[in-house]
Formats: structure tokens, sequence, C-alpha cells
């Protein structure tokens, strides 16, 4: 009888326990160590020995039960517990997603991998060259001896290390890959940084691209650079603007020209009179062109034989032509984009234009 109200009383104690902290206090009240069932078998030993068995059995049974109702219930408080949870925390997979910043290529990489393409069509594979030379590759070698007045024409970064520069174009690479490949004709193009000391301006920066083209064969003219010049540029372009080529001089070329392209912003090269296109004065507003209507943007020449020797090949057998350009010049001028700082500003403004 005693055991029968026992087992109500904890039945309707679990039933009424809200929380896991009601469920561990009940736990310890009838299941502890010292909690009613513990208590209730301990008074067995006052029974007359025949009722003894049974009893003891009886308050198995009622622990056993007990247990189990105690497992129940937990398992339907923490089922409560996260159904609780979730209703608080309401997971609406119908949101949209946050969108992920997609990046993208820097407009000096595009116009670089356009420039590269290009002449990969043209059959000129792709030669890498260092960017930390030393002085007689960067001048020596390319018919610039020491003194020589031409070297005024690459304000030079020096390294503390003597005769160690930053080079001042990729035309060193000739030398590279001219030594690389003696005595077997070559068609490469060497994409790369250049470093020059001099003043930045809206067209000049210290650090710029190049492009140095070199083509060595037995029957190479001034015919074939031109002409690969033209197709190049008309396909970069898309015909949309027009090239000049004057004579020129380069330590490293002979006969040497420039090329120039007409002004995509102010124009003034398309004028009628071109050749007579002078600057406009102070008050021209073109700080591309500085108001000539026309833009530099590559020098090119037919090797030196001095270079060809140095490279390892004979000048009686063989010819190449060469040339250097700047894919920054050339970008400003197919987007006509006004000042060349804003290559390395890091301005998002400009860079998301692209
Ligand atoms: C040279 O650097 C020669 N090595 C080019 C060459 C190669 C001639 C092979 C003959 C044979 P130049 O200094 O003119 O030449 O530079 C070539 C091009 O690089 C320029 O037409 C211009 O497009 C670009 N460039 C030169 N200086 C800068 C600068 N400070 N900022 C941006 N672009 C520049």
């Amino acid at each position: 009888m005693e055991l029968d109200q026992l087992r109500q009383q904890a039945l309707a104690e679990l039933n009424a326990v809200e929380d896991e902290a009601g469920l561990r206090s009940w736990n310890s009240h009838y299941l502890g160590k010292s909690g009613a069932l513990t208590q209730a078998l301990k008074r067995v030993g006052q029974l007359p020995p025949e009722e003894r068995p049974g009893y003891g059995q009886q308050v198995n049974a009622l622990k056993e039960a007990l247990l189990a109702a105690y497992e129940r219930k937990k398992q339907q408080l923490h089922e409560q517990e996260i159904a609780r949870s979730l209703a608080a925390q309401a997971l609406d997979v119908t949101l949209p997603g946050r969108p992920v910043l997609r990046g993208r290529l820097h407009p000096a990489t595009q116009v670089m991998r356009d420039i590269l393409a290009i002449f990969a069509e043209l059959g000129f594979q792709v030669y890498r060259s260092r960017e930390v030379e030393d002085d007689l590759t960067n001048f020596e070698l390319l018919n610039m001896p020491p003194h020589h007045p031409a070297r005024d024409l690459w304000d030079t970064f020096h390294t503390t290390t003597p005769g160690i520069l930053l080079r001042t174009h990729t035309s060193p690479g000739q030398i590279h890959v001219m030594r690389q490949y003696c005595p077997r004709p070559i068609r490469v193009v060497l994409p790369g940084m250049c470093y020059r000391y001099e003043q930045i301006t809206a067209r000049s920066e210290i650090q710029f691209q190049q492009v140095e083209g070199l083509a060595i064969g037995e029957s190479i003219s001034l015919a074939d650079l031109i002409g690969t010049l033209q197709t190049f540029a008309q396909r970069f372009f898309g015909g949309q603007r027009r090239l000049r080529i004057r004579n020129s001089y380069f330590p490293f070329t002979e006969p040497s020209v420039e090329v120039d392209v007409d002004c995509i912003l102010c124009q003034a090269g398309s004028a009628a009179d071109t050749r007579a296109a002078e600057p406009s004065g102070p008050s021209s507003p073109c700080t591309l062109c500085k108001g000539t209507g026309w833009l530099e943007i590559l020098g090119a020449g037919m090797v030196h034989p001095v270079v060809l020797r140095n490279g390892g090949y004979d000048p009686d057998r063989f010819q190449g032509f060469a040339f250097g350009m700047g894919p920054q010049r050339m970008a400003m001028l197919k987007y006509a984009i006004h000042d060349i700082r804003l290559f390395w500003g890091n301005d998002l403004r400009f860079l998301e234009q692209f």
C-alpha cells in the first residue's frame, strides 16, 4: 500500500516536471542514493522474514517503472527543447542568399592577355625574362657601353649591389632569349614590368609594363616589322585608331622607328593635315597627347649587328626585328583613359569599369 502511494506520488510529480532542472531534482528525490526508493528498500529489514522477498521484488519493480518513466520524460523534454529553439530561431529557406562578390582581372592583365593572344595568332611564343637585371645586359650588350650618352634615355633605379638594377625596358630579354636559342630562328614576345626613375605624369609612370617582340631569321626585313605592327594594331584597336610610323634612334636597332596612335580623347590627330599637327599650347586640355593628336606606343627597328653578335648570331647570315610597346599607353588609347596613374592607384571606381 505504501509502495502504491509512492508510485502515484512519484509519477504525478514527474508529470508536473517542466524542465531539466526539475527533472534532475525529481531524479535525486526518488532514485538518488538517499532517495525515496532507497529508503523503501532499507525498510525490508524491519519486515518479517517471509514477507521480505515479495517486498523486495515490489520495490525493484517500482524502481524499474520509475526509471522507465524518467527516461521517457527526459526524451520528451529534449524534444520540446528542440522544438522551442527551432521556433525561436526560425530558418527562412526562402530568403535569398548573401551575394558573393566576384573578383575580376585587373585591366592591365586583361590588356596584356589581349596583346599576347594576338601575337600568339601571329606565331609568337611568350618568353619570361627577369625584372632585376645587370648593367651588362640592360645596357652594354644592347650596344650601350658605360658612359654612352644614350643611357640617359633611361633614368635608372640602381640597387645597392654595384651593377645590379631594375630593368628600364624589356629589351635585355632579347639577349637572354638569343643566347638560349642561338642559332635557331626566333619569334617571341617578352611581357613584363619595367622601372624608370622619371617624373610621373598623366602618360608616364615609374613602373609600367612593356611587351618586347623579337623575330630572328635569315630573310627578315623592315617590311616584316611594319607588316607585323600594322596587323597587330588592326586587331588590337579594331581598325578604330590610326598609326603613324616615324624614324627614330635606339642604340640597339638600325634603322629605328617609333609608332604613334592618334589620340582617342581629343582626336586632334585625325585633323586633315596630321603631319602639321603641333602642340596646341598650354591651353590644350588633352593630358594624353599634350595636344599633338598622337601618343607614342612603341619603339622598334632592325636588330643592330652588334646586338645580334652579342646574342650569338652571325649578322652576315641572320637579321631580325625587335619592338618594345607600352600596354598601359595602348589601353589608354583603346578605352579613353585620361591618366596612366589610374592603373596602379587601386581605385575601385576605375577598376570596376573593366
Ligand atoms: C624602349 O624602351 C625600347 N626598349 C623599345 C625598343 C625595343 C626599341 C626594341 C627598339 C627595339 P621607349 O623608352 O620609347 O623604348 O619605351 C617604349 C614604350 O614603352 C613607349 O612607347 C611607351 O609606350 C612605353 N613607356 C615608356 N616609358 C613609359 C613610362 N614612363 N610610363 C608608361 N609607359 C612608358
